[in-house]
């Protein structure tokens, strides 16, 4: 009898193992590739299944190591690569070749092998993520799979816009850097390949500075946090707070872990530190910054805070510089955020040396030191072979042409930069806010900013409308902002991303698509592999 349960047991086990895992249904893909041609038959995906590649691209070995991290889980073990080698039948072929662009890839499917032909390994690495959603779902099931079918088909594709990215606010809450890795995977997923990372803000400074120790000493703890709305707009005693420390910061070792994490992924990592407003966490650190030298405390409520870095003293360039040395340095991205947003000029008026720098600069206008302050501080990047990103504020005061401006107050910002001939990136809160409600109806929703962002309005942003072809070639792309006042943990925020974040992704890979009756039903099929990767997503904003 016991025996008899043994090999039943077995049994089961051994069915497991021996699962041929069907397609599941017609092609469907998110982002949308740009052409799709299904053919008859399926191959048979394997562990004795090789990899063969045939690229001189030093990057190949992330493709590959992508491709095995998908099909581990469902082989439980990896494909064996060969490289460089001949084309082979029964192998998944990776080809370098120079007719396609650096970030495209054609992937062919036939019942004989699979064949990926790309301009380098950044095309290669979609094609993989093509794969993916090729793949019968129920392969990422329980159980080993012995093969697991793909349709026959022929794939070409490119992204669009070159910059599909996502901002994510670790001052406000702090993320650690496994979650941080995890939404690196999601982008990685949706083809998206810019990670800005909001590092500092009122609330928090949450980035190692060797040069400033006390930035994460003092700034990157804060010692009570609102809970809820502020109800009379005062933050004054009818405010609740939960009286427990927040804080965190990434070491310097950390931040590079994530960047080279990030770049095996194809992603470019943007830090921000924001200057000269959303200070308070850094003046809280080093009173010295400040117009007034007073003693602050890293800021608990949300909002704008007047507390500034006075321009007028020549230590808070110096300041800034050294923070910006040790960014560049730990940072590849050619572009650097420096923030920008909301500055307000109150505490510059006071302050008379601040009013000495206007008079010495022969400036009208209090607003024109932030004009000054971005430029010198372009000045510094540029001398270090990188380029300034700031909020369309930066536009307010006068900016370079080399500038680029990340447009949030709706594409107003962004459409007048891109007609004077500065780059752009598109993140109206119109349709890119994802710290908005995602339903109009909030009941039973988690507390968010406010506004309501239904994803069928995200998918329905035109980043380059009232654009003639020149000024178009100046917007880089679109991005969505997970700002985090609200989302206190990370199961929230991938609710507040996704699946959003599908929509946005299918905006700057193929912004032409707009018939949403159509993309629903692929987002539908895209969140059987949020499933498979245990990520939380809002469900009921995919009703039809
Ligand atoms: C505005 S967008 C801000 C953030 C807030 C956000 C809330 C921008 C550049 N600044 O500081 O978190 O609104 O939606």
């Amino acid at each position: 009898m016991g025996k008899l349960r043994i090999l039943l047991a077995l049994g089961v086990l051994c069915c497991g193992c021996g699962r041929v895992v069907p397609v599941d249904g017609p092609v469907s893909v998110v982002p949308a590739p740009v052409s799709v041609t299904p053919a008859e038959g399926v191959f048979r995906l394997s562990a004795s299944t090789r990899v063969v590649v045939r690229s001189s691209d030093g990057r190949m070995p992330f493709v590959t190591d992508a491709l095995n991290e998908l099909l581990r889980p469902v082989f439980g073990e990896e494909l064996t690569c060969l490289s460089p080698a001949p084309v082979q039948d029964g192998a998944v072929n990776f080809i370098e070749t120079d007719s396609i662009s650096s970030d495209g890839y054609s992937l062919t499917i036939t019942p004989d092998r699979v064949e990926v032909r790309s301009g380098g390994a950044e095309g290669a690495f979609y094609a993989v993520q093509t794969l993916r959603q090729l793949m019968p779902a129920a392969a990422f099931g329980k159980g080993r799979a012995k093969a697991v079918e793909l349709p026959a088909v022929a794939i070409a594709d490119r992204p669009e816009m070159g910059y599909r990215g996502m901002m994510l606010d670790v001052a406000r809450h702090f993320f650690t850097v496994e979650e941080v890795k995890r939404v690196l995977d999601l982008l990685a997923m949706h083809k998206m390949n810019v990670f800005h990372w909001h590092l500092t803000d009122d609330q928090g400074w949450r980035i190692e500075i060797g040069k400033y120790p006390e930035l994460t000493r003092i700034g990157s703890v804060r010692t009570r946090t609102l809970i809820g709305k502020d109800p009379g707009g005062e933050y004054d005693e009818t405010c609740r707070y939960d009286e427990t420390p927040h804080g965190g910061f990434y070491t310097q070792d950390e931040i590079r872990d994530v960047v080279e994490y990030a770049a095996r992924r194809f992603i470019t990592v943007i830090p921000e530190i924001e200057f000269p407003g959303h200070a308070v966490a850094a003046l809280a650190s080093y009173p010295w910054l400040s117009c007034t030298g007073e003693q602050y405390e890293v800021r608990q409520t949300w909002d704008i805070d007047d507390r500034v870095f006075c321009i007028g003293r020549d230590s808070t360039f110096r300041f800034i510089e050294g923070v910006l040395e040790e960014v560049v340095a730990l940072f590849p991205s050619t572009y650097i955020h420096i923030g920008g947003d909301e500055c307000p000029t109150d505490r510059w008026e006071q302050c008379p040396r601040c009013r000495e720098r206007m008079r010495a600069e022969g400036l009208t206008r209090p607003r024109q030191l932030q004009g000054y302050a971005t430029t010198r501080i372009e000045r510094f990047l540029r001398s270090h072979g990188r380029r300034l990103i700031g909020w369309d504020e930066i536009l307010d005061s006068g900016v370079s042409r080399t500038a680029v401006v990340m447009s949030w107050r709706g594409t107003e910002g962004g459409i007048r930069a891109a007609r004077q001939g500065n780059e752009v990136v598109m993140a109206p809160t119109t349709h890119c806010y994802f710290d908005y409600y995602q339903t109009a109806d909030t009941a039973g929703e988690p507390l968010a900013w406010g506004g309501c962002l239904p994803l069928e309005k995200v998918y329905a942003l035109s980043p380059c409308e009232r654009l003639d072809s020149v000024q178009r070639a100046s917007v880089l792309g679109v991005q969505a902002n997970l700002w985090t006042e609200y989302i206190p943990d990370f199961a929230q925020a991938q609710y507040m991303l996704l699946p959003r974040l599908g929509a946005l992704a299918e905006v700057g890979w193929s912004p032409g698509r707009k018939d949403y009756a159509e993309f629903l039903p692929r987002l539908k099929r895209l969140t059987r592999f949020y499933d498979a990767c245990g990520y939380v997503y809002a469900k009921h904003s995919l009703a039809d």
